[in-house]
């Protein structure tokens, strides 16, 4: 495959560490002296902590240092600011208050040692009754779980509501129709192959403290490290080395990057502590565990008027949901999703329960997911309630692309569409007319098969900064790029890759605007002494914001460009074109074909060429950019299931995806995208789910009961692309690297119910295993 000069497909520059096994890894970082930390985890949901002996384990021959919540509370420690301005504890001093919380972390010698040690420590519980199910969070005799809170009284977070509550009833009242639906959209986790980890190397002499952590936001724990601990920020370093998917799992601070911390502080030597897979699944970032309600007005006819939706939002034991400061239910206000309606209204209620923290994560566009969900199954909900077809009336009620830029009745801006161009086009590759005959002669032979269709709209690119921030930190992006006197440059980035191959696509927008080969850039992200300030990578804001930056950097060096063509050729600046040819990018005198290259130019910059006044020479520049407003990435999901009636097993026949993210950079990373989302669609919808008995033992925290979907399950993906350009990005880019994680569980569970139709089976909860399908199939589904 040849390298194009500017967007196409290519390659991606980093696979080849990758694929040779030579990433590296937080688990490949060894420090000389370096020892390692293990965690003590509460095994009760909720427990007061009566005592903890650790005498034993500091007896063991090769354990350095035993950090308890004593320890940390003696530091101030023992408790953190979460990204949600709640607080979590570092290790629990006076109750636990989830499976799996921390209690002790031990710094020994070897990973071992450190392991072996943990079963030294003596903790006497006194167990407490435990809130797991949401839904009885706010019982009158609930026990309180968040007592530490002053003149806390029960166990709400916040109430949150979007919309006009009054025209929305108003609507509701006069229509021709409603229909109404309770769904669970149950709480999953995202599961990356690399778990979470840090090692911490603090040296005593210069006070300089270095962190390596595969974490989304390197700036941004810098800062908060400097803040929580009083530590200079300027003797921070927050190194992300190659990470293994992150998926929104590594956006927060855990507690066991601060006991790396404290531990390296205390020992006086670097260590690394690495959870194993039990730890990740039990005690980091989960995702969704949002019960909703949605009811739609509509006419006979089919237009649908308004939509309504009651959620509860299970956060689990500490608020640590990673959101923009305004935006507790992330941004589930987008729930009225591709529709023109009249009128919108929704509240959220946020709750404490006695399972872990976290809540946006795994590709969730800060809570889309969510909202995607809601209004795609409601809209099959009222296709059934009509009796009409759900691609008819989703065409019928979509936006029209004279819409646009579209207002939202919650208030969103969407930038830029043309709905029924993408339905049509996922319509017809997928033969829809031809696969309803097909259904409808299966259905006379007793033989299930089901079309699901889903329609979503996303919002992603956070900022701008005034209203998007994380504890008061804008969400705007820096980058630097520079380049050297022979024509090679470096960009210098804020957001920080895990998979999504940056080092591709950045090098790429700097070679289209630069008219260089892509591989003559290099890109550093992931370490903040090599990095400008910026807010980092999730709600895929990394394209449509530092890669905006990036263009921007480009063009203001392109800018000075001319000013040194403009001496080197002795022409003003304004009679100078910049064009690109085969051979790349250079200043030309109008009208003249005689031009320098940016090489040439880059070398002039560096030479002893006189400047013009002003013109500093070298050719190098910075900047900050400050996303005007979100971008609108959409897309119609087509999936084809059978189902065998006697097992209720499904099997994902086809599955038709059509995503429009405007510009596409690389289509073959966008593509590869794409086909990671549509495997989590179907993990989620057909099988993923972190399940937990009455008095909150975990019942996941394995691969063998938390399934993720293979190859196996998934079909031969047919992608199909439109191209509706970002009015408002440089490149007309929009963000996707979430677009199909969180358009395709709908489209799956659809096709699932629409082959159930036989049965009138309305709805059922996610995940659709063959046990739940058969549940269903017997007239028994979970919720109907
Ligand atoms: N891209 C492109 N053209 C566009 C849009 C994007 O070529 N019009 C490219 C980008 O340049 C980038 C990739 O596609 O290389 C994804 O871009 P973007 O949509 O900007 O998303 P981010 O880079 O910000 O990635 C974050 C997003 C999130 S929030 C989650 S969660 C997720 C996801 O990406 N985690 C992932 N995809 C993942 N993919 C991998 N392999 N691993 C993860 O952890
Ligand atoms: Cu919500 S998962 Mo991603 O935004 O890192």
């Amino acid at each position: 495959m040849s390298t194009p000069m500017g967007f196409g497909r290519m390659h991606r520059k980093e696979d080849a560490r990758f694929i040779r096994g030579r990433g590296n890894y937080v688990d490949d970082v060894n420090l000389p002296g370096m020892l390692h930390g293990a965690i003590l985890r509460s095994p009760h949901a909720h427990a007061r902590i009566v005592s903890v002996d650790t005498s034993a384990a500091l007896a063991h021959p090769k354990v350095r240092a035993v950090i308890t919540g004593e320890t940390l509370a003696g530091l101030n420690l023992a408790w953190m600011p979460t990204l949600s301005a709640d607080t979590q504890a570092v290790l629990a001093t006076d109750k636990v208050r989830f499976q799996g919380q921390e209690v002790a972390f031990v710094v020994a010698e070897d990973r071992y040692s450190a392991r072996d040690a943990l079963e030294l420590i003596d903790v006497e519980y006194e167990a407490l009754d435990s809130v797991i199910d949401a839904k009885k969070s706010l019982d009158e005799d609930a026990p309180l779980i968040r007592d530490d809170h002053e003149g806390r009284a029960d166990n709400k977070i916040f109430d949150w509501e979007a919309g006009d509550r009054a025209a929305t009833d108003a609507l509701f009242e006069r229509a021709e129709v409603t229909v109404a639906q309770d769904m669970l959209y149950p709480r999953v986790h995202p599961a990356p192959l690399e778990t979470c980890g840090a090692v911490a190397d603090f040296d005593k002499v210069t006070g300089k403290l270095t962190v390596w952590c595969p974490t989304q936001a390197p700036h941004a724990h810098r800062t908060l490290y400097a803040l929580v601990a009083g530590l200079p920020e300027h003797k921070i370093r927050v190194i992300s080395p190659d990470i293994g998917g992150g998926f929104g799992n590594k956006v927060g601070i855990y507690p066991g990057y601060v006991c790396a911390i404290v531990g390296s502080i205390v020992t006086g030597k670097p260590v690394k502590w690495m959870e194993d897979r039990s730890e990740n699944l039990m005690s980091t970032s989960f995702a969704r565990d949002y019960h909703m309600r949605g009811e739609v007005a509509a006419t006979r006819d089919g237009k649908i008027q308004a939509i309504r939706v009651k959620v509860l939002a299970d956060h689990g034991a500490f608020n640590g949901t990673a959101q923009p400061t305004k935006f507790p239910a992330g941004f589930f206000g987008v729930f009225t999703g591709s529709y023109d309606l009249q009128a919108a209204h929704c509240e959220v209620t946020g709750v404490y329960t006695n399972k872990a923290p976290g809540g946006v994560a795994y590709a969730c566009s800060f809570r889309i997911t969510e909202a995607v969900y809601l209004v795609e199954r409601m809209i099959d909900v009222l296709a059934l309630e009509l009796g009409v077809d759900a691609a008819e009336l989703r065409m019928k009620n979509l936006l029209r692309s004279e819409q646009f830029p579209y207002t939202s009745p919650t208030g969103w801006e969407y930038d830029s569409g043309d709905y029924q161009k993408t339905l049509q086009l996922a319509m017809d590759m997928a033969g829809y007319d031809a696969l309803r005959r097909e259904q409808a002669e299966k259905r006379e032979r007793g033989e299930l098969m089901g079309i699901g269709l889903s329609f979503f709209t996303e919002a992603v690119g956070a900022g701008p900064r005034k209203h998007m921030d994380i504890l008061g930190l804008g969400m705007a992006d820096g980058a630097e790029l520079r380049v050297h006197p022979t024509g090679k440059a470096v960009l210098r980035v804020s957001c920080q890759s895990q998979g999504q191959g940056h080092e591709t696509t950045f090098a790429q927008i700097v070679a289209a605007e630069l008219g260089i080969s892509p591989d003559d850039v290099d890109v550093v992200h992931g370490d903040t002494d090599q990095t400008p300030f910026g807010l980092g990578t999730y709600g895929s804001r990394s394209t449509p914001v530092s890669g905006a930056a990036a263009a921007m950097v480009s063009r203001k060096v392109r800018e000075r460009a001319r000013q040194v063509a403009s001496a080197m050729l002795e022409a003003s600046p304004e009679d100078l074109e910049w064009t690109v040819s085969e051979s790349g990018g250079s200043w030309t005198v109008s009208g003249t074909g005689v031009g320098k290259t940016i090489q040439e130019i880059a070398l002039a910059a560096h030479s002893n060429l006189e400047l013009p006044d002003g013109v500093e020479g070298h050719l190098d520049a910075t900047c900050v950019y400050n996303p005007p407003n979100l971008t609108y990435p959409f897309g119609a999901y087509i999936c084809v299931v059978d189902v065998d009636p006697g097992t209720g097993q499904v099997k994902v026949r086809r599955f038709i995806a059509v995503d429009d993210c405007g510009v596409r950079i690389n289509p073959m990373i966008v593509e590869g995208q794409v086909h990671g989302g549509l495997a989590d669609g179907v993990g989620m919808a057909l099988m993923q789910l972190m399940a937990f008995d009455e008095d909150g033992n975990h019942l996941g925290a394995s691969f063998m009961d938390y399934l993720l979907p293979t190859a196996m399950e998934c079909p031969s993906w047919e992608l199909g692309e439109t191209v509706t350009p970002s009015p408002h990005h440089p490149i007309g880019a929009k963000g996707v690297g979430e677009s199909a994680t969180v358009g395709s569980p709908p489209a799956v569970v659809n096709a699932v119910l629409d082959a159930l139709r036989p049965y009138g089976v309305r709805h059922a909860d996610m995940p659709l295993t063959p046990a739940a399908v058969w549940r269903a199939i017997q007239g028994n589904p979970i919720r109907t």
